[in-house]
Order: structure tokens, then sequence, then C-alpha cells
């Protein structure tokens, strides 16, 4: 009998800690799945065009000023590539990105920006340009 009521013990014990590793197991990846997603709502994202044409897929980017941000730069192009940002055409770096291999994605993480239609481009190929226009 005393051995029944320990095994009972026991086997609740059990029970109540597998119901606790699970529950917690689930929040914790429902938690992980709802994080990735609103990173990946927040990161910009620009493709460098494949077939060396040496064309982003956007020639304007949108921000929010004052905070930093990801972006996210695909190369599905056969040349590396990367991705900076300037004060305007030739004027003060704001960003130097890394650059790109070929089949390669990188997220940048853009620092804080002030208002303002900034310019990006590829500073390989200063063809592949745009505005990043950023707002209060
Ligand atoms: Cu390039």
């Amino acid at each position: 009998m005393r051995t029944a009521a320990l095994m009972a013990a026991l086997t609740a014990v059990f029970l109540i800690g597998c119901g606790g590793d699970g529950s917690s197991g689930e929040s914790a990846s429902a938690k992980q799945s709802g994080e990735s997603s609103s990173a990946s709502d927040d990161a910009v994202l620009i493709v460098a065009e494949p077939g060396a044409t040496n064309v982003f897929d956007a020639d304007r980017l949108e921000a929010a000023a004052g905070r930093p941000f990801p972006l996210e730069l695909k190369n599905p192009d056969a040349e590396p590539h990367n991705l900076s940002v300037y004060s305007s055409k030739g004027g003060e770096s704001l960003f130097r990105g890394d650059f790109v291999d070929p089949g390669k994605d990188i997220t940048y993480e853009i620092p804080a920006l002030p208002v303002g239609d900034l310019y990006f481009q590829c500073d390989i190929h200063p063809e592949m340009f745009g505005t990043l226009k950023v707002s209060a």
C-alpha cells in the first residue's frame, strides 16, 4: 500500500513535469516564430537582380528615422554586390555594407539614420543605386 501510494505520487510528479515541459516548449516555439516573423516584417528587403544586369530590384527603399533597422540584401547574381548608404550621391558615408558573394544573402544592421532622401548604391557597381527615404 505504501508502495502504491509512492508510485502514484511519482506518477503524478512525472505527469506534472511532463505537462510543464510540453507547455513551456510550445510557448517557447510560438514565441520564436513570432519573433522571426516580426523581424522579417521589419526588415527592408532588396535583391541584386540575377543575369549580370547590375541593377537592384528596387530604386526606392523606405525606413523610419532614428532607430536601427535590418536590411536584407539577397544576391542571386553571379557577381558580388553590397549596399552602402550615403547622405546624397557622392556625399557622406552613413553605412558601408559588407560584400555579398554570388548566391548568398546578408542582413545588415543599418544604424539609426536622419530624416531625408538618402542615397544607396553598390560600391563596385555605382550604376546600382536608389533613394532611401527615411521618415520620422
Ligand atoms: Cu554590385
